[in-house]
């Protein structure tokens, strides 16, 4: 282990001690000892050293990047499962008043000027009298590994943790839709959420999607993750599952649609989750909201990550087999190539079964025995449209859309 390893690991044993105690975890029962996280070795230090393991109420400890509001990401262990554990699942909130909704008087309100027949439904309602749906869909903020962008970029520094995959179950948004009657001016649906700002510097967060993707079969009111309720802090009772598409359009703990006749003029709209006009290859539109520089964020970029070894050392003599995950924007994964030696000559993984489109797809490679040394070994996954990874991330002002190359440095010992 190099000397710079040690102090990294000495550093957060000694940071791992002197947790913060956030408002919420007055009353959690799970583990509250903070322990040092499984970080990705690639994050800088700086991330590392401050990130801590905590456990809010109803969930697992996850790595803690900051507690008001509260953002906490999965360590890299997690993914060694292709759907994601409730408890172990990612949380990312933007407001620090986060009510607990009681399902029994939680409503949801649909109306807006779009609307020719306003209405709010409960949760019995939502259950019972829409049709159920099931979909596996990846949740990514589209923030995700920021923390690794170069150069530095402002916000939160996310490592590969702010995601997760799992089964939604839900009602189709267009047949709750349905039942409002939409005006055919109606351009886009908008969302709000129980939660809402502690102090009145931050906006409320409201977020819409084009009607195109409201109406998609796919976009869901999910109540149930992974057969379970949803977790608290992953949206109870119910919230927006819009897959292939960025997670900040998936509002969580649902209580008003709006049908728009009108772009929605908002910060989180007009100045957040905004990226560069044809910087990306992005398919999927939002012309609504588009202006000549940017646009808003929509689908998620073909990604992969290597999920094991977990170690930066491997032994001579034994076989080295390297596991990991590939996604995208819902065009599904077609390749996963794996190199070793710099990105020159590329060998195909094997891909395990499908769970969807919009799911994680596992995969694996065996390398062999190999040789003492170093091996640096590259992961790049490709979609069904022909899009695959950069070898260097894309930088833009808010670094999202992070999906270079996955990378793990190995030596063999
Ligand atoms: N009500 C509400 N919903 C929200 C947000 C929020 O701040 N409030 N953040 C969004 C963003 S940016 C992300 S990345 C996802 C995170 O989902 P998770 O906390 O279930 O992992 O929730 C989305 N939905
Ligand atoms: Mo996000």
């Amino acid at each position: 282990m190099p000397k710079s390893e040690i102090d990294r690991r000495e550093m957060l044993r000694l940071a791992a001690g002197t947790a913060l105690a956030a408002p919420w975890l007055a009353s959690a029962t799970s583990a509250l000892a903070a322990q040092a996280p499984s970080l990705d070795p690639r994050l800088p230090s700086g991330v590392a050293t401050e990130a801590l393991l905590e456990a809010l109420p109803g969930k697992a400890p996850l790595i803690k990047l900051a507690y008001r509001a509260p953002n906490y990401e999965s360590p890299l262990s997690v993914f060694k499962d292709t759907i994601t554990p409730n408890d172990s699942f990612f949380v990312r909130y933007h407001l620090s008043d986060i009510p607990n909704v009681n399902a029994a008087t939680w409503r949801i309100s649909i109306g807006g000027e779009g609307a020719t027949t306003p209405l709010d439904i409960g949760f019995d309602d939502l259950r019972k009298n829409f049709e159920p749906v099931e979909l596996v869909a990846v949740c990514q903020c589209s923030g995700n590994r920021r923390g690794l962008a170069n150069p530095h970029v402002p916000g939160v520094q996310w490592g590969v943790g702010a995601m997760g995959n799992a089964r939604w179950k839900g009602a189709r948004l267009k047949d709750i839709l349905a039942k409002a009657g939409l005006k055919e001016e109606t351009i886009e649906i908008a969302f709000d959420g129980a939660d809402g700002p502690a102090v009145d510097a931050t906006p409320d967060f409201v977020k819409s999607l084009p009607l195109w993707k409201a109406l998609d079969s796919d976009t869901i009111v999910a109540y149930e993750m992974n057969g379970e309720p949803l977790p608290h802090f992953n949206g109870f009772p119910a919230r927006l599952i819009a897959p292939g598409w960025t997670a900040t359009y998936w509002m969580k703990h649902l209580t008003r649609i709006e049908a728009r006749t009108k772009p929605l003029d908002n910060f989180w709209m007009k100045s957040a989750y905004r990226v560069p006009a044809r910087l990306f290859p992005s398919t999927q539109r939002f012309v609504s909201q588009e202006s000549p520089a940017n646009t808003p964020i929509t689908e998620i970029m073909v990604n992969s990550l290597i999920t094991s070894p977990l170690s930066a050392e491997a032994k001579s003599g034994e076989t080295l087999t390297i596991n990991g995950i590939a996604w995208d924007g819902g065009f599904g994964i077609s390749s996963v190539e794996i190199s070793q030696d710099g990105g020159k000559s590329w060998t195909s993984a094997e891909l395990g079964p499908d769970l969807g489109r919009y799911s994680f797809r596992d995969w694996q490679i065996s390398l062999g025995r190999p040789p003492r040394g170093k091996v640096d070994i590259l992961a790049k996954a490709s979609n069904a449209i022909g899009q695959s990874q950069p070898m260097t991330a894309i930088p833009n002002p808010a670094g999202y859309h992070h999906n270079a190359v996955a990378r793990l440095a190995l030596t063999v010992v």
